[in-house]
């Protein structure tokens, strides 16, 4: 045979094994069990969901585009590819330009529509062939992955090909969030918690679309974060917090990275410094602070409201303005907290006082002050959001005075009330707030607030009685899972029956995200999702 001959042979034979292949692939894509995307697990629910029944498959072939030139977008999609191959181990390759043999394409794509014209919108186009998402911004983008990231299941076909085959179900979802806030806080100043287990809770957080992590920074147990021009703060009182353990404090790098770590994943840290009440550890460190009085001494107890700055010394608004400058510094969010919570020993009038010209300080250095409840008894001006934990009349006030607040409900919104009596961690003061029960409230209709007064929702962890990760995890999930859905999803989409079984499809995430959440026997709790041999049988 000449060799020109068996060069033909070869292309040839070349040719036919690449049709074969091909027509290898499209019986793989006739061979779809008949799917739902309506019925996949997604929290928080998407506005609209309209399902087409087919399959996407996302196997070793697949790989991620990006919009060229559109800022943050890149990250987007490296983002997915890596969530992608920790839960299915495949390397999905992202914006390369030679790859031969690729077939299905997940295109994040920069829209510029009218129809996505508000920052967290987004909508998914998942055919057998692609899965498109447009939005005209990466913070839409990064919420639409996590969309993504829900609906691969979590095993494979195996019996549809030789190699790994994730089914997406096809469809198309339009969704927008109801609430632009939507928070959490986290007490690092009752017990510290390190960098390292902040960013895990912010992994864990962005995956139910949440934006804010407020941090709850100093209180009368602790002072967490470092103060160039006042060291003594985390040099006498980072080493504070109840029960006597060893405290801790973020230096101002270890901050940096915590912000950083959380605008990757679009999520902004609201700092909390609260005063003039929950004072004790800053007094401690500089006695001239102090209003109440009284001898100051280390407290790592867990009453409130016995401590107070001086609300009517000058110097202690130069302090107060060097902190709030130093950290808005290193806050690229839009907001400083600035606590105004249970301060009984500050007189009425000293408290407003306070509180107005602190709101000066934070707007001077470029931040919009949020405060609990108690502000609106002071005359703040209408960039204040106060944040309603307890007082009906405060909010009340803040609705007169026009005001966006932020709802943290103590009863409904806790995520440090014990879940019922039996509850390993957490206080009980304002209700026992089962899992049903911390889902099946209506934000939009809360205490006649109307809703164009809400800013959105928060659930703070306040952190008296947990000390480690899975403490934390124990109070936190799932019921933070829930107010995800409570700040983004509409009421018509949101049902307790139905969320339950979402809820416990859940499970599976978190065992591997190694999550100890509470099991709470409201919840038929699904260990791994339905195998393909089950899917078949019906
Ligand atoms: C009330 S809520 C507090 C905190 C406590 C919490 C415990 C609020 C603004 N103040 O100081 O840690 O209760 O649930």
């Amino acid at each position: 045979m000449n060799s020109n001959l068996t060069k033909s042979l070869l292309i040839c034979l070349a040719f036919v094994a690449l049709l074969s292949c091909e027509a290898e692939k499209k019986k793989r894509v006739l061979n779809f069990p008949k799917t739902d995307l309506a019925m996949e697990n997604m929290i928080p629910k998407p506005m609209k969901i309209i399902p087409t029944n087919g399959g996407f498959a996302l196997d070793e072939f697949t790989a991620i585009y990006t919009s060229e030139n559109a800022s943050g977008f890149p990250e987007v999609g490296q983002f997915l590819a890596d969530k992608i191959r920790a839960k299915t181990n495949l390397q999905i390759p992202v914006n390369v330009n030679e790859v031969p043999n690729r077939e299905g394409i997940i295109y994040i794509n920069q829209s510029d529509s009218l129809e996505l014209d508000a920052p967290e919108a987004y909508q998914l186009y998942i055919t057998a062939d692609s899965v498109i998402l447009n939005s005209n911004t990466a913070e839409g983008a990064f919420r639409g992955i996590q969309t993504i990231r829900q609906i691969i299941p979590e095993t494979s076909n195996d019996t549809l090909a030789e190699y790994k085959v994730w089914t997406i179900p096809t469809g198309k979802i339009i969704d927008n969030p109801v609430f632009e806030y939507r928070g959490t806080m986290l007490d690092v100043a009752r017990h510290f918690f390190t960098v390292e287990e902040v960013k895990k809770y912010i992994d864990l957080l962005a995956y139910y679309k949440y934006n804010v992590l407020h941090l709850h920074l100093a209180d009368d147990q602790g002072w967490r974060i470092e103060i160039k021009s006042w060291p003594k703060l985390t040099e006498v009182s980072g080493g504070t917090e109840v029960g006597g353990g060893e405290g801790g404090f973020y230096t101002q790098e270890d901050y940096k990275d915590i912000v950083a770590y959380a605008a990757a994943q679009h999520m902004t840290i609201v700092p909390e410094i609260d005063m003039p009440g929950h004072t004790n550890a800053a007094s401690v460190a500089y006695p001239f602070l102090n209003g109440n009085g009284k001898k100051i001494e280390p407290y790592e107890g867990t009453n409130v409201g016995f401590s107070t700055f001086d609300t009517r010394k000058d110097t202690v608004y130069t302090f107060i303005d060097d902190v709030v400058r130093e950290i808005s510094e290193i806050t690229p969010g839009p907001y400083f907290h600035a606590g105004g919570d249970e301060s009984h020993a500050t007189k009425k009038n000293d408290f407003n006082y306070f509180v107005e010209k602190v709101q000066k300080i934070v707007n001077k250095h470029g931040k919009r002050m949020i405060g609990w409840d108690e502000i609106v008894t002071a005359d703040v001006d209408s960039t204040a959001i106060p944040q309603y934990w307890s007082s009906g009349d405060n909010a009340k006030a803040a609705v007169r005075k026009n005001l966006k607040m932020i709802l943290s409900p103590a009863k409904k919104a806790y995520l440090d009330m014990q879940y019922d009596s039996l509850s390993k961690y957490g206080l009980h003061w304002a209700a026992y707030v089962p899992v049903d029960s911390a889902y099946v409230w209506n934000p939009e209709a809360y205490e006649g607030i109307p809703l164009k007064n809400i800013l959105g929702i928060e659930a703070p962890l306040w952190s008296e009685t947990i000390e480690t990760f899975d403490e934390l995890a124990y109070l936190a999930f799932p019921r933070a899972i829930g107010y995800s859905e409570l700040s983004w999803s509409t009421p018509e989409n949101r049902n307790w029956e139905n969320y339950k079984v979402r809820l416990a499809n859940q499970a599976p995430f978190l065992d591997r995200m190694d999550v100890k959440y509470y099991p709470s026997p409201l919840i038929d709790w699904k260990k791994s999702k339905f195998t393909y041999e089950e899917i078949k049988k019906d």
